[in-house]
């Protein structure tokens, strides 16, 4: 045995070959989860998967490897669920439009004016109707829905000054929308002339006045700066909006019961975050918007109202709608 306090040259190699063989082996036992989402670094939505890692890396530490992929950098907006389907990707923050793709009775949260506010959207999808529907979510799509997250309010923003008090006064204003039908549904029904295009060309579509005009919830707004490309707000506060945090079934599958459980406290750690910020910034915004010299006007809401709901209520979206869904939602507190 060597007395010397310095290793052998065999107790290094020895340490050598451990290393070798336990690391890559640590590694492989981790869960990959991996995340796209279209939100910029600076959107709360975005900044929650860090407070999901985080988490679950305090709860189960060294168990799964959580890659975050922001800017739509791994899969391109609305993709997401598809590549879930695919075995591609195990976490995304879906919308209701991307549900309601596969699941049409979700289509009755894609429209204007349904939930009244943010307090009433966590009732309705933390309830009877939210477990009811997650079920037909996870039967479909094969993905499980962890929790939800408010996006914020969905607001006008003009790329020039406009009076706009109704539904007529968009006439023939080009209203960027998210690229699928149940988004551009929403962007006629409010009197505008709908255009798909990404999240990530908006700001450019703006500057260069291809689109004259967007919707996005206010915090969205700041956290992608098109309140530098943009002159006006209006404050039709059209859909109050929805973000669900889900994971595959693969990949819940292949996890233990505990796992599951500290992955779904992540889920909800990470939507306490986005919701407490986003309430509290979307309180402070049309004042600092103000300041920055936009103008934040007030149209009238009741006209918005009735016509968007009267939109759906006279299109197909209606008819898929289970029978008496819609008065469950309205008469949720
Ligand atoms: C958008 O494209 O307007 C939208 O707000 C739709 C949401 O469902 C969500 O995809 C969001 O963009 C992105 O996360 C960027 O904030």
């Amino acid at each position: 045995m060597p007395t010397s306090r310095h290793p052998t040259r065999r107790t290094l190699l020895g340490a050598a070959a451990l290393s070798a063989v336990s690391l890559p082996s640590l590694a492989q036992s981790r869960t990959v989860l991996r995340i796209s989402t279209p939100a910029v670094p600076d959107a709360w939505h975005a900044k929650m998967w860090t407070v999901f890692k985080d988490t679950l890396e305090k709860s189960a530490p060294g168990e799964f490897d959580v890659q975050i992929n922001l800017n739509a950098s791994l899969f391109k907006q609305g993709a997401e669920s598809a590549a879930m389907a695919r075995g591609n990707l195990e976490m995304t923050s879906m919308s209701a439009a991307d549900i309601a793709k596969l699941v049409p009775e979700f289509s009755v949260f894609t429209a204007g004016y349904m939930l009244r506010d943010p307090a009433h959207q966590q009732r309705v999808f933390n309830g009877t109707i939210g477990n009811e529907l997650f079920k037909v979510v996870s039967d479909k799509m094969d993905v499980t829905v962890l929790s939800t997250c408010y996006l914020g309010t969905r607001q006008l923003n003009l790329r020039d000054v406009r009076a706009v008090r109704t539904p007529a006064d968009l006439k023939g204003v080009k209203l960027r929308m998210p690229g699928s039908r149940d988004w551009l549904f929403l962007g006629n029904a409010l009197g505008a002339t709908a255009t798909p295009l990404a999240f990530g060309e908006v700001y450019l579509g703006l500057k260069t006045g291809t689109i004259d005009a967007q919707d996005n919830p206010l915090p969205s707004v700041r956290a992608a700066k098109f309140h530098e490309v943009t002159r006006q707000i209006v404050l039709t506060g059209h859909l109050v909006d929805s973000l669900f945090i889900a994971v595959s079934n693969k990949s819940l599958k292949a996890m233990t019961e505990a796992q599951r459980q500290k992955l779904a406290l992540a889920a909800q750690a990470a939507a306490a975050f986005n919701n407490d910020n986003t309430l509290q910034e979307e309180s402070l915004l049309v004042e600092i918007f103000r300041k920055e010299g936009l103008q934040v006007s007030t149209p009238d809401v009741a006209a918005f109202r009735k016509a968007v709901q009267t939109a759906y209520q006279n299109s197909d979206y209606a008819r898929v709608w289970p029978k008496g869904l819609v008065e469950r939602i309205n008469a949720t507190p």
